[in-house]
């Protein structure tokens, strides 16, 4: 059978199910990573299905999220995050040492495994081969207890890279060329593999941009081969021991096939706030910036760091700029200190923050009212940032430094013109400056038994879901518009330190919606759970984009809501609603949403029965007087996990 290289991993993974796509298929997973904002729950997760020790080939905790450290949670989730780590047989990456995915792809991940991560960009070590896909915690926890990952067998869309990218045109400028082809809906259940001559142009950092910025398209993950570039990745890493070639067959075919000729590329940008609001970086030449973030798991390798020193070498950032740096790992940073970079970077005048997401997801950096940020991150959704109306263009890396030399968005084709600046040639380095001093290495079996775990008051276990009710009696509660992302379910930023106490958290659902002096959507439903009713969401197209917070779905299950009904949803949000006892209908008619507003009281007949077994049900408006249909196109499992009241009940059962 001729297969391109999702279905080759996948085939050598496979443990139920059949490789066609659209049909529920469960896989075995190689890796699995957490971060700090959604492990410390995938943590006590885990440890409430009361397994002693990880089942996987590697797990690893990662602490890069919640760095700001205002009051005592994060330090005390960091705490708890090592002590559990060292028990349970995981690996765990200190604070400082850089953000997951970067670090990963650099120590860890290898071509032919896969890899499940509680983050949505977990993708990034696409980049390297690895089948990559981004989950809620508990599925991530259920991986490390030894489960498999259930999945909707891909589509593939091969995407054919021909030639070689021009001077000053990056691998940022790739991911922003197929999503303004793909866009960000639409894409759910397929794969994005990489394939034609183009590919070994790239090195693997550059892959890596590609593939992390895969997520925002909404696909199950993204894939390149693995060939003499990941050979010369992992031996500069000193791992050449992890590498295997992996090449789609010759004959092998793809479900759809987009062609990028990467010579013909120009500098690109995502234009305030959805990723893909694709624009020439030319043509916004009169846009003024104020602010400069570079840095993120999207662009922080050496190569991205370096062409941004060598860009600011000798000059100073626009006095109406202010440029901020937040590396993606210690590792780049080293390099950086030891030739000379960073003492470039901070004679040019760059704020230099720690490794960490920082910026990107809300820790502070926030831009002025209405003022112009441009980032190398890869969200731009608005308020992300932390500013209510802010206005962020996401780059690459040579685009953003134009833009703080000069003050304006400039195509830094035009820098040889402009400033002076000739192209720099930045060539890999055959081996990096290893030290793993910030991981630790989990404890023997024989030592973990005994050894203490530190869990703090703000800890808090997470609550529980509950079985369904004969009849769902509900109330809408909120009635949202398209492309609603999990940051405007669940904000991040200054918020994040509640990650580990749910009740806290919870307060802040829908936080973006809740307008002054009126109850909140939390005081809302907190009511509408006292009457006795459940909690209903009315969405439009592409309910839950972006992340993989299960909090997104946890919080709104704590306040009661039951029932999504939506135009469409995203996969990782839709997985984290079945977790969560939350069911995750769409409409059969969408403009049956035009027809109903919030505070109406809906009803759903036989509600288990139909969870039980249909894929299509009647909800009866007792307010308006109208029914309508609505699709609940479930797999077997998920049906067994909703009524069993939610994953982890489900999961209990199972052991
Ligand atoms: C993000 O980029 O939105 C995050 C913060 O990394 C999230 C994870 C989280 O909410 O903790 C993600 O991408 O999954
Ligand atoms: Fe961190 Fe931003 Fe990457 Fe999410 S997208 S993992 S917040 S750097």
């Amino acid at each position: 059978m001729a297969d391109n290289v999702t279905y080759k991993i996948l085939r050598s993974h496979l443990l139920e199910g059949q490789l066609k796509p659209g049909s529920e298929i469960a896989i075995r997973i190689d890796q699995t990573i957490t971060q700090d904002a959604t492990g410390t729950t995938a943590m006590l997760l885990f440890e409430s299905m009361g397994l002693e020790r990880v089942r996987t080939e590697l797990s690893v905790s990662y602490v890069d999220h919640n760095m700001a450290m205002f009051g005592p949670e994060n330090h005390n989730d960091h705490l708890y995050l090592q002590s559990i780590a060292r028990k349970v047989g995981v690996y765990h990456s200190r604070p400082g040492n850089g953000i997951c995915h970067q670090v990963h792809l650099e120590r860890f991940a290898r071509p032919g495994a896969t890899q499940l991560g509680s983050d949505s960009h977990t993708p990034t070590t696409g980049g390297i081969g690895s089948l990559s896909i981004g989950a809620g915690g508990l599925d991530v926890a259920v991986a490390m207890g030894g489960g498999p990952f259930y999945l909707t067998a891909p589509k593939v869309i091969g995407i054919k890279l021909l030639g070689n990218l021009p001077d000053w045109v990056a691998a940022k400028d790739v991911i922003l060329q197929v999503l303004s082809i793909l866009t960000t809906s639409g894409n759910v259940g397929s794969v994005a593999e990489y394939f034609g001559p183009g590919v070994s142009t790239l090195t693997v950092p550059q892959r890596a941009t590609i593939t992390n910025m895969g997520a925002e398209l909404g696909v199950t993950t993204s894939l390149f081969p693995s060939d003499e570039q990941t050979a010369a990745f992992l031996a500069s890493q000193g791992r050449s021991e992890v590498f295997t070639p992996l090449a789609a067959d010759p004959d092998a075919s793809y479900d759809r096939v987009i062609e990028i000729d990467l010579s013909r590329l120009e500098s690109l940008a995502a234009a305030p706030s959805s990723p893909d609001n694709i624009r020439k970086v030319a043509e916004l030449k009169d846009v003024a910036v104020q602010q400069v973030q570079i840095g993120s798991c999207t662009n922080s390798s050496y190569r991205d760091l370096m062409m941004v020193a060598s860009i600011l070498k000798g000059k100073t950032v626009h006095p109406g700029v202010e440029l901020g740096i937040s590396p993606g790992s210690r590792q780049v940073v080293q390099i950086l200190s030891e030739n000379g970079a960073l003492s470039d970077l901070i004679a040019a005048g760059v704020r230099l923050l720690e490794c960490g997401c920082g910026p990107c997801i809300g820790q502070g950096q926030s831009p002025g009212e209405g003022k112009v940020s441009v980032r190398t991150f890869n969200r731009n959704f608005k308020g992300r940032s932390g500013t209510k109306d802010d206005q962020i263009y996401l780059v690459s890396p040579e685009t953003a430094a134009a833009a703080a030399l000069t003050g304006h968005l400039s195509d830094p084709r035009r820098l040889p013109e402009l400033l002076g600046i000739s192209y720099p040639r930045i060539s890999e380095l055959q081996s990096m400056p290893i030290n793993d001093n910030l991981i630790d290495k989990p404890l023997p079996p024989d030592q973990a038994a005994a050894a203490p775990v530190i869990r703090s008051s703000s800890i808090v276990t997470p609550p529980s879901a509950e079985k369904p009710s004969q009849k769902l009696d509900g109330t809408i509660l909120l009635r949202c518009g398209d492309k609603i992302t999990t940051d405007h379910i669940m904000p991040a930023g200054s918020f994040l330190k509640y990650r580990s106490n749910v009740p806290e958290y919870a307060r802040y659902v829908f936080h973006c919606f809740t307008e002054s002096g009126k109850p909140s959507f939390a005081e809302r439903a907190l009511a509408n759970q006292k009457a006795g009713r459940a909690g209903v969401i009315i969405a439009g197209e592409s309910y839950g984009q972006g992340s993989s917070r299960e909090h997104a779905a946890l919080c709104p299950m704590y306040l009661g809501v039951r029932l999504v009904i939506a135009k469409t949803m995203e996969r990782i949000h839709r997985a984290n609603l079945v977790n969560f006892a939350i069911t995750p209908a769409t409409f059969v008619n969408p403009s049956d949403y035009d027809r109903m507003e919030e505070n109406d009281h809906l009803e759903v007949p036989n509600f288990h029965k139909i969870l039980a077994e249909s894929d299509r049900f009647t909800v009866i408006n007792v307010t308006r007087h109208f029914k309508f249909e609505c699709e609940l196109p479930l797999s077997r499992r998920d049906r067994e996990i909703l009524l069993a009241g939610g994953k982890l009940n489900y999961t209990k059962m199972c052991i």
